[in-house]
């Protein structure tokens, strides 16, 4: 007996829909789903790849512990048991911040842990929380906070209605779209063409995403706020800005006028590799298309000025008239809105307090990665003692890695919330595996926000979990309980669970309507929803502005004093000194079948040619004696590691790059399809101390390198 089924991609942002063909309980065919409204049938190899992951035997099935001879399963019970009564002892001997988290980025594509997290965060009352959002998006949830009042007030790129597109830092072909759940966006990029628009990437390699580009512009890593301010000083020094309606609520454009005066085109033109002429060009065409976006993503927030990037892109986009209009970077509102009624997120804070050893701000309630291998190895009151990760590797994903991997050997407890023995939970006392991504029920929390359309879609599981399984929210709700320390909190956490995600989502649902303009179908309830298991579409989206702003006053404040005083000190020294023993800049870069460190075990990923592999344009190839094919000793300050290289025109002279999530032959991984082409940890070369000086964000962009043939 065969049936059809529908669900969610729960990997990235563009959340395609899934049809699923299930036989005897199996996932036999995955296909994209046609009627889903977003993604109409698109779907890329790792979508497709998620039966494997459902059948991976490396996958654990129950909680296991690390004994003297061995993982050993443990039932449930007992396993959440062990886990609260450690990390509640170590909290009772040394205080809450002994106690740690770390929250990778599949929390984000996960209902259930994006429900059940908070509840577990206030529990542990740790100051010891860590996120890769600042190693990510940091720097656009800082902008969104100081300039319109609210870290999640990001806006999006307006992609089906847009005449110009200017995209900087991002990859979309590869990456599917970040801070823009557009899935299918190639499609969408042509589309963009097709009506006589013109789409220019900004990026020191020639990306897939280039490729299909009008134009491709290389910038040396780093170079973009030199860029876009120049851009900025053109505008002003030709009276040519035009903020139109938004003019009459915003603060600081005059300071922004002064602070980009030393940056002319002709001064920063040698150093970003791009001629004043066409930076000249860049903004007349911004000027001069009806719609516009200049868009900037991941490359312009984990470099050495990322937050003054992401500052310049958002005001390049009111300046010009493209920020809250049709075809522009406009704000959203989904039907669980995080600013509506249920203030599900805050408006954020920066540095009211900071880490113990560096002195790094705490951003919205977390700490930077940056400062969490000095809170681990530095003695004192404080010093972090036991480690929770959920979802999450840093050992792989973090500047500094195989440090970090030292440091977790001494811990007094660690416990991971994780289906895999992998890089980062061979370290754990304690691994809690959840169900797989067909045995939960899917609902996007964060991404509707970030979409490019207005869509909701409720996907409930497609696969009965093995009894007795639990799912990551069943995890923390039955840690939350168990570590809740009064009465009160406890209540709440028994609460919590017996409700479980479905009527936590339908109450979202039914309280967030109150006060809003009903669909004109009646308003969206959970019971609608199901009734349209592909999704549903809610229309395109609308100028917000100012009803969306929440700062104090209510208006758009331009130029937060902490970045204009960055930016004016960019001017003084735009470049940092060189070193000449360390004269290339190395890059990362993804891969279409890779999703940062975890989906390397599955086989029909892992197919074809090496990936993990080092790019170098054929001069500097010629000028360290390396051709195609050769291995090479990549070196940096902080470590070395042999790569093979590539030699490619696609990259820009003097920068090479090479991917993250690899190195997967660490011993006591339980990996067997990843470990056999495991590729090596490009973050054992990244400086785990190198951080934007604005946000803390890590710099995984632009670290200086060198490269020595390895004597065959
Ligand atoms: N297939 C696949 N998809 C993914 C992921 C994955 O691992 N694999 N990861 C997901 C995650 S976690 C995220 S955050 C998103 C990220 O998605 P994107 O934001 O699209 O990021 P990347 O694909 O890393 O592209 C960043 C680009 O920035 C360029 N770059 C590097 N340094 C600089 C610089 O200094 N200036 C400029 N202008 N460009 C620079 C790089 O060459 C690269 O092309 O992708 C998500 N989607
Ligand atoms: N050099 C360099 N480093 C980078 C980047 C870069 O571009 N260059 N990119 C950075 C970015 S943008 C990011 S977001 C981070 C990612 O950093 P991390 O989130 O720490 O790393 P991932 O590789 O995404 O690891 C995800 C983990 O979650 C587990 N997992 C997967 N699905 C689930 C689930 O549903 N439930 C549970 N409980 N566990 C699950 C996987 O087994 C894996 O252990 O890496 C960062 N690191
Ligand atoms: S683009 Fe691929 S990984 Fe991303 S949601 Fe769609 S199918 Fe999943
Ligand atoms: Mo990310």
């Amino acid at each position: 007996m065969s049936r059809e089924a529908l669900t969610t991609c729960p990997l990235c942002e563009a959340c395609c829909g899934l049809r699923l063909t299930v036989e005897g309980g199996r996932v036999t065919r995955i296909r994209g789903d046609r009627e889903d409204p977003m993604s109409r049938g698109f779907l890329c190899p790792k979508g497709a790849a998620l039966a494997e992951f459902q059948e991976d035997p490396n996958r654990l099935r129950t909680p296991v512990q690390r004994t003297a001879t061995g993982w050993q399963p443990l039932a449930w019970d007992a396993a959440l048991d062990l886990a609260a009564r450690r990390l509640r002892a170590v909290q009772d001997d040394h205080g809450r911040d002994a106690v740690a988290l770390y929250r990778g980025n599949p929390n984000a594509h996960n209902l259930g842990l994006l429900l059940y997290g908070a509840g577990l965060v206030r529990t542990l009352g740790t100051r010891n929380l860590y996120s890769p959002t600042s190693m990510d998006q940091l720097p656009n949830m800082l902008v969104a906070l100081r300039l319109y009042g609210h870290q999640v007030l990001m806006p999006v790129p307006d992609l089906d209605r847009t005449g110009y597109l200017l995209m900087l830092g991002a990859n979309p072909a590869v990456s599917n779209g970040s801070v823009m759940t557009a899935p299918g966006v190639m499609q969408r990029l042509r589309a963009i063409q097709e009506r006589g628009g013109r789409i220019v990437v900004v990026d020191p390699r020639r990306t897939e995403t280039a490729r299909i580009a009008d134009r491709h512009l290389f910038i040396r890593p780093g170079r973009d706020p030199l860029l876009l301010a120049a851009m900025l000083h053109r505008i002003f020094a030709q009276g040519l800005e035009r903020p139109g309606r938004l003019g009459a609520f915003t603060d600081g454009l005059d300071r922004v006028r002064a602070a980009v005066v030393p940056f002319s085109p002709q001064r920063v033109a040698a150093t970003i590799g791009i001629p004043a002429a066409t930076i000249e060009a860049l903004v007349e065409e911004l000027l001069a298309a009806e719609a516009a976006i200049v868009y900037g993503r991941l490359g312009t927030c984990v470099q050495a000025h990322g937050t003054t990037t992401q500052w310049l892109i958002q005001l390049l986009n009111l300046v010009t008239g493209h920020l809250d209009r049709p075809g522009g970077m406009l704000f959203t509102s989904p039907l669980i809105d995080p600013l509506g009624r249920l203030r599900l997120a805050g408006a954020g804070t920066l540095g009211q307090w900071t880490s113990r050893v560096r002195g790094l701000p705490e951003f919205c309630g977390e700490l930077p990665v940056a400062a969490l291998i000095d809170e681990l190895e530095t003695p004192g009151p404080g010093q972090i003692r036991a480690l929770l990760t959920i979802a999450g590797n840093p050992v792989l994903a973090m500047p500094g890695g195989p440090r970090l991997a030292e440091a977790l050997e001494r811990l007094d407890f660690m416990v991971s919330v994780d289906p895999y023995i992998n890089e980062t939970t061979r370290h754990a006392d304690l691994i809690l595996p959840p169900v797989s991504p067909f045995e939960r029920e899917h609902f996007d929390l964060v991404f509707n926000f970030l979409a490019i359309r207005n869509v909701a879609k409720w996907s409930p599981p497609v696969l009965t979990p093995p009894a007795g399984a639990l799912t990551d929210w069943q995890i923390l709700a039955g840690l939350h309980q168990r570590l809740a320390r009064s009465p009160v909190e406890r209540a709440v956490a028994a609460l919590l669970r017996r409700l479980g995600p479905e009527r936590l989502v339908a109450l979202g649902l039914r309280v967030e309507a109150l006060g809003r303009r009903a669909h004109r179908d009646g308003p969206l309830t959970m019971r609608r929803l199901q009734a349209h298991p592909h999704g549903l579409d809610l229309g395109p989206l609308e100028s917000r502005l100012p009803e969306r702003l929440r700062t104090p006053n209510g208006r758009i404040q331009a130029a937060p004093p902490d970045f204009v005083a960055a930016l004016e000190r960019l001017a003084i020294e735009p470049e940092r000194p060189t070193n000449p023993e360390f004269a290339l800049e190395l890059i990362g870069r993804r891969d279409l079948r890779s999703n940062n460190s975890w989906m390397h075990n599955l086989p029909r990923l892992m197919t074809g040619a090496e990936r993990c592999t080092l790019l170098v344009n054929p001069d500097d190839a010629r000028r360290y004696s390396l051709t195609d094919g050769m291995r090479a000793r990549l070196r940096s300050k902080s470590g070395a590691l042999e790569v093979p290289i590539r030699v490619s025109d696609a990259m820009m002279p003097g920068v090479v790059s090479l991917p993250h999530g690899w190195g997967h032959d660490l011993e006591g991984a339980a990996l067997t399809v990843a470990g056999a082409r495991p590729g090596v940890n490009v973050n054992g070369l990244i400086d785990p101390n190198w951080v934007d000086p604005v946000s803390g964000t890590s710099v995984l962009n632009g670290t200086p390198v060198t490269l020595e043939p390895i004597d065959a």
